[in-house]
């Protein structure tokens, strides 16, 4: 009994996980200090293998902070 309650925890974590990559990431939620602007260490922090280079390219305005028009621009 126990056993077939965690494979099904297991099974719901592992189909949350999916629906929010099939979503692609929500600026809000890569916002973590909610400051309305997303900085290379927040995106860093949800998307690992996000480059400087391709957070540089994204930031039209060359302030090293993406707004949510340029965060679009790192989606997937
Ligand atoms: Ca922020
Ligand atoms: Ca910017």
């Amino acid at each position: 009994m126990s056993k077939r309650l965690t494979a099904a925890l297991l099974v719901g974590a592992f189909t949350v996980s999916t629906a929010a990559l099939a979503q692609g990431m929500s600026f809000d939620a890569v916002d973590s200090n909610q400051d309305g602007f997303v900085t290379f260490e927040e995106i860093s922090a949800a998307v690992p293998s996000l480059s400087e280079d391709d957070f540089n390219a994204a930031d039209m305005n060359q302030d090293s902070l993406l707004d949510p028009d340029e965060f679009e621009a790192v989606q997937p």
